[in-house]
């Protein structure tokens, strides 16, 4: 069965790089010694004892650890406890993580909409174009001088949201920031990194070519009258389950609001930096990028209040956040590091806004990440107390994740308030802060966590399942994706994390044939297409995946 609690010995199915903290969970009454062994020829290469037994809140499970990090022979191992079936296969190499990074970056290609994808870029995924959005009609709320009634307008291009087809200016943002937040940091992974993807080849990184697929998008959703941002791209309702070719009810623009208008303002401003040195292949996009930033700012600071409301004839994804001041202190910091101008400096200031970790609602913890990365960086002097500013300010986020992780009996950093809808990226944006503060104080305990975060979604979890699609013993086979459902392929598309257990279980009623296991917080999942709740997927939730994977491959020191 797709759910089943699989083997009683957890850990990350993928593998490890060699230098990695690496850690199994086993149950509490397994007996004390463990043994890591050659999984072809059976040979032991690392002998342990379990740690002391210690409940898990969110699951209720009493475990021990078995710590073999020691272990940094590249081989193919399994982890063996007298009285129990061995654990699950994983390998120990230096290219461990080569074959994830790529897929759950090429998610987003296979998620392209307005495009056909070719045999040779797709393989087996290939399919024809849909959803071209070169006819998008202005909806009732969005309408305003410039675009009465009846207007239709040109936004094609972007990637789908997640498991439905529509693209939602604010989670755009935020998945988007994260990519090029993975370029910025670690460009050394992505250079060399050949995806397949049209674009692939040449002096541009694959990464930048695919997130110009979804920011060319992103500047059409801009009204170049005044600045403003419609808030999403969407059919009146969610569609079946219907390949894109297939889908083809009307598309709409829908109001324009200040939340939409910021997540444009910060990435557009990020992206301007990011694009600049390459320039020679967009030509004239960084300014374009930062004159849209600044646009879409000045739009945002005359309509502070225009939050999102779901009109009544609409029925797709509100991603409808009222609180907008980390949105306000977001676009700012971007604006200041883009541009170096102090009135950006102070507007981001003035907010008082924390870091925490990011989510497609909760984006300050992206403002102080980008201040951090700015702070490591030799080219631009950052004053002392900013810095330290910076530095006490992840720390407090990050140093509270320690704590939790190093004292939780499944050495992860989650508590249980943490499953919620899209759980699996809330361990991934966890990873991705305590990345922070490990490139700011370089202390290793920041990463050896980081590290158990990525161990959780690939299998170091109560469900004893990878949920990534396409990796791992156990991974998804049935995520609430369009696309998967309606390929005929068996196999989901790969590369995908799935939202992950989930106690709201907002979509029960959708599963009654399915009823979920539990109501358990990290065992409320369930692997089948009814439960958008717990087993979709989404590109904000891909984005961490790719961030944290590059991060471990070019932090993790042999
Ligand atoms: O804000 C409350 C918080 O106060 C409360 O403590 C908490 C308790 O569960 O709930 C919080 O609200 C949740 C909200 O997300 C903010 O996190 C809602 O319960 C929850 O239903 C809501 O879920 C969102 C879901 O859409 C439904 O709107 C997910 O975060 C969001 O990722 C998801 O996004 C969808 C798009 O709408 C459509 N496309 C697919 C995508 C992924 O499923
Ligand atoms: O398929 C939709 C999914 O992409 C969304 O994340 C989810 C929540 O907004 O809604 C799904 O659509 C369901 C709708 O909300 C209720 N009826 C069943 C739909 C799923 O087939």
């Amino acid at each position: 069965a797709g759910d089943a609690a699989g083997p009683a010995i957890r850990l990350n199915q993928v593998g490890y790089l060699p230098a990695a903290h690496k850690l199994a969970v086993a149950p509490a009454d397994a007996a004390d010694g463990f043994v890591v062994e050659d999984a072809a020829t059976g040979e032991p290469a690392f002998t342990g004892k379990l740690g002391v037994a210690s409940t898990w809140p969110p699951s209720g499970q009493r475990v021990r650890i078995a710590d073999f990090s020691a272990l940094d022979a590249p081989g193919r191992y399994r982890l063996r406890i007298r009285g129990l079936p061995p654990s699950d296969e994983f390998v120990v190499a230096d290219d461990a993580y080569a074959a994830l990074a790529a897929a759950s970056l090429k998610a987003f290609y296979f998620n392209r909409a307005g495009t056909a994808l070719e045999p040779r870029h797709a393989g087996r995924y290939a399919r024809a174009a849909g959803h071209p959005d070169d006819v998008v009609r202005v909806h009732a709320s969005a309408t305003s001088e410039s675009r009465p009634e009846d207007t239709e307008i040109s936004a094609p291009k972007g990637w789908y949201d997640a498991g439905d087809y529509n693209k939602y200016i604010v989670n755009s943002g935020i998945a988007t920031y994260t990519l090029l937040a993975a370029w910025e940091a670690f460009p050394q992974v992505f250079a060399a990194q050949d995806l397949g993807i049209p674009e692939s080849g040449g002096d541009v990184p694959d990464l930048l070519d695919e997130a110009w697929w979804n920011l060319e998008w992103m500047l059409a959703m801009q009204d170049p009258a005044d600045g403003g941002v419609y808030h999403k791209l969407t059919t009146l309702q969610f569609a079946g389950f219907a390949m894109p070719e297939r889908a083809r009810e009307p598309r709409y623009v829908v109001q324009k609001s200040t939340a939409a208008a910021l997540n444009l303002a910060a990435v557009m401003a990020q992206a301007s930096r990011v694009y600049a040195p390459f320039e020679a292949h967009f030509p004239g996009v960084p300014e374009r990028m930062l004159k849209a930033s600044r646009a879409a700012w000045a739009w945002a600071s005359k309509h502070p209040d225009a939050v999102y409301r779901q009109p009544d004839d609409v029925g797709t994804g509100a991603y409808g956040d009222q609180a907008l001041d980390d949105e306000f202190a977001w676009a700012a910091a971007e604006l200041y590091i883009a541009t170096g101008e102090e009135a950006f400096r102070d507007a981001f200031v003035a907010r008082g806004v924390e870091a925490g970790v990011p989510s497609w609602n909760s984006v300050g913890g992206l403002a102080w990440m980008s201040l951090a990365s700015l702070a490591s960086r030799p080219d631009r002097r950052m004053p002392h107390a900013m810095r330290e500013r910076v530095e006490r300010e992840i720390d407090g986020v990050a140093g509270e994740l320690l704590r939790e992780w190093s004292r939780s009996a499944y050495r992860v950093a989650m508590g249980g308030p943490d499953f919620v809808w899209g759980s699996s990226a809330v361990a991934l944006n966890q990873a991705m802060l305590l990345v922070q503060a490990y490139r700011l104080n370089g202390q290793r305990d920041y990463l050896d966590a980081a590290q158990s975060q990525l161990d959780y979604v690939l299998g170091r979890n109560p469900l004893a399942r990878s949920y990534v699609t396409g990796f791992g013993a156990r991974p998804p086979m049935h995520v609430h994706h369009r696309v998967s459902g309606a390929d005929g392929i068996v196999d989901p598309v790969p590369g995908w994390l799935a939202g992950g257990p989930n106690p709201g279980q907002q979509d029960a009623k959708d599963c009654s044939g399915r009823p979920y296991p539990s109501k358990v917080p990290a065992l409320s999942y369930i692997d089948d297409v009814c439960s958008y709740a717990s087993n979709e997927v989404a590109i904000n939730w891909n984005a961490p995946l790719v961030y944290v994977v590059a991060a471990l491959q070019a932090l993790t020191e042999s």
